[in-house]
């Protein structure tokens, strides 16, 4: 894995650049500085309707340094791949063809281009930064919001669990990759090997969001931290159809080693509302998440 100090030799230019419009302790930030990193100047990008159309900001004063793409919703795996294309027509072999989306524009609606993206072998790197609610238009709920969380449309607490996305592409035969900005060297990994390989990968970011979770923007890492401590959100990437723990959750296959999943919603106002019973169902439901990855070592 690359260490910190080799990272820090490693990286070129700051690419997602000063004078972007995110929230003080965007976990998206993290996640699109720190692959861009990995991925270098030679990336195309396309971002399907989101916070990311956003931030980056109006021309001339964009802060993306490299070919950038605002993209409708349900369109991101059909852009990049028609980008693909183009650049297979022109002969030009060196470019990344990268979208990045958020959880509403992956679990709900990008689904079906995904689908068909990584079905057909598209030569992209398709990554959701997942915050868990549509945040850009006032944190309505998604398919990726966890049981128990509030949004504007769930006053009262989310009733169902959230989406596997990963598993659901690790079953298309593809290269999936978890991911979390509480661990960089992990992430900055799994974009590398991404690059070098064919076809379509997918890599799903844990992104926390200050004001959609209701915490301090300056604990944004210590969340993300959580999230994998409490094994609520597990490290893996999966090639060849075989599933390989990283990070921090390779030391929690074993249920004794995990952090009770109660220290990490208390940490935040969206679960304020959760009950004795709904913590329990939440438990249950990270477990057998664990049960299921074994199915895939
Ligand atoms: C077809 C369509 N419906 C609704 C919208 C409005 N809209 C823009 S961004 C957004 C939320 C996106 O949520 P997500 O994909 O999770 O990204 P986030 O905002 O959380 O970064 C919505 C509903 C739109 N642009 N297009
Ligand atoms: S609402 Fe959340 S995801 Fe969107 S820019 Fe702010 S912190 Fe980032
Ligand atoms: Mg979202």
């Amino acid at each position: 894995m690359t260490g910190i100090k080799q990272l820090r030799e490693e990286c070129g230019d700051e690419l997602f650049c000063a004078g972007n419009s995110t929230c003080a302790g965007c976990g998206l930030e993290l996640a699109i500085r720190w692959a861009m990193k990995a991925l270098g100047p030679r990336t195309a990008m396309v971002a399907p309707a989101s916070c990311l159309n956003v931030v980056v900001g109006l021309w001339p004063k964009t802060a993306p340094a490299f070919p950038f793409i605002n993209m409708a919703f349900a369109a991101g795996g059909a852009a990049a791949t028609g980008i693909r294309a183009a650049y297979d027509a022109k002969g030009i072999k060196d470019m990344n063809v990268v979208v990045f989306a958020g959880d509403g524009g992956t679990t709900d609606i990008g689904i079906q281009a995904l689908s068909g993206a990584a079905e057909r072998g598209s030569n992209i790197i398709y990554v959701c930064y997942d915050n868990e609610a549509y945040m850009n238009t006032g944190r309505q709920r998604s398919s990726s919001t966890p049981y128990g969380a509030t949004t504007t449309t769930t006053p009262t607490g989310k009733r169902q669990h959230k989406k596997n996305l990963p598993l659901i592409m690790a079953s298309h035969g593809i290269y999936v990759a978890t991911a979390s900005v509480s661990d960089i060297p992990d992430l900055y990994d799994k974009f590398k090997k991404a690059a070098s390989l064919p076809g379509c990968k997918y890599i799903h970011i844990m992104a926390p969001c200050p004001p959609g979770w209701r915490y301090d923007a300056s604990k944004t890492v210590e969340i993300a931290d959580l999230i994998v401590r409490t094994g609520t959100w597990i490290l893996y990437e999966i090639e060849n159809g075989k599933l390989r723990l990283t990070g921090k959750s390779r030391n929690l296959l074993e249920k004794a080693k995990r952090m009770p999943i109660v220290n990490y919603l208390t940490e935040q106002g969206r679960f304020n509302q959760v009950s004795e019973e709904d913590i329990q169902i939440l438990q249950d439901w990270v477990d057998r998440n664990w049960e299921e990855v074994k199915h895939w070592m």
